[in-house]
């Protein structure tokens, strides 16, 4: 399979893309959806390059393929496709997903309001609410998340050191709050977390090792939120997520939320039961919570929720074409 259509449905979590792939599914090899990204990454990695970036996608481009579940209590499997390969979980993409499959027939609860999903980062638990045709918001409750690193420095080249935590909420995430050297995001644009955040992902992947304890391909840092003042009525935090080359989340990501309230609860700042209204860099809002305490290997850990909405944008037929010198996109 070298070229085709793909049938898509188009949708955005809280501001943020997800382009829900409905045809073309390659047919993958494995038990578990962690096996079968490897083999996606190994043979099929075109199809996401061909779907994600230009002229295609853009920068922020991110989207799933469902699969038939791969354990007897799931309703279905996500494969995650982004910009920046294929993530073990993605919050936003997950509840972009849900929302464009419920609504467009692709996938029926055996229970109403109630989902089971198996992802690459383990099984995930879903409740949404549907009225008329219509998914109004979307409640995942995410595999564990726990603070992997806290109070690093790292020695940042150009800016000074900056002080760091590593916290895991189905990737890594490294997160930087409001210090001498890091004013809060409100304090910079787009274009300095564009250009520190590769430069402080790269020098935190040199000298913060992370593997998951159960999972050891669910590696390395992948992502850098930053923090500050917020925007929105009713926001305890924001955030900035950097992801991928150039991209940032207009959503205030789901699993960086995951990882930010692990990286709370570990501080001693939140607490089993609490509510985190979290906003993105545009001041679109999930809901995170607290949902209980748990451990990952050796570390304190939680069981987190988000809760988002999402909206189908269009339906795409996107063709990939061999005789097109940009079938597979490019990345500039
Ligand atoms: O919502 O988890 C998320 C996410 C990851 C990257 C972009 N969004």
């Amino acid at each position: 399979m070298q070229k085709g259509t793909f049938f898509c449905v188009d949708a955005h979590t809280c501001g943020n893309p997800v382009r829900l792939v409905t045809s073309g599914h390659p047919h993958l090899n494995g038990n578990t959806m962690s096996e079968k990204r490897q083999h996606f990454l190994k043979e099929y990695d075109w199809v996401r390059q061909a779907l994600m970036f230009e002229p295609r996608g853009h920068d922020m481009m991110s989207g799933a393929f469902l699969y038939p579940p791969c354990t007897d209590n799931a309703d279905a499997s996500i494969l995650f496709i982004e910009t920046s390969g294929c993530l073990p979980m993605c919050g936003h993409g997950t509840i972009g997903t849900v929302t464009a499959a419920i609504e467009s027939g692709l996938l029926v609860a055996k229970t109403p309001g109630q989902l089971i999903l198996d992802v690459p980062a383990g099984q995930i638990r879903i409740e949404y609410q549907q009225t008329a045709e219509k998914v109004d918001w979307v409640k995942i409750y995410n595999v564990a998340a726990y603070l992997a690193h806290q109070d690093q420095i790292l020695d940042i080249p150009g800016l000074g050191p900056l002080k760091v935590d590593v916290s895991y909420g189905g990737n890594y995430y490294v997160i930087v709050d409001p210090q001498a050297n890091f004013p809060g995001l409100r304090h910079w644009n787009a274009g300095d977390i564009l250009k520190w955040s590769p430069i402080v992902r790269a020098i935190a992947q040199e000298q913060l090792s992370c593997i998951h304890p159960d999972d050891p391909t669910v590696s390395g840092i992948s992502h850098v939120l930053w923090t500050g003042d917020t925007i929105s009525d009713g926001s305890d935090g924001a955030n900035a997520v950097f992801y991928g080359d150039k991209a940032i989340d207009r959503s205030p990501c789901g699993t960086g939320t995951s990882a930010r309230l692990a990286q709370l609860y570990c501080k001693g700042l939140l607490n089993v039961g609490d509510e985190y209204t979290h906003e993105s860099i545009i001041g679109s809002q999930f809901v995170g919570r607290i949902e209980s305490a748990t451990q990952v290997g050796n570390y304190k850990a939680i069981m987190p929720s988000i809760k988002g909405w999402a909206r189908i944008t269009g339906q795409n037929a996107i063709t990939v074409d061999d005789n097109d010198p940009y079938a597979f996109g490019f990345q500039v």
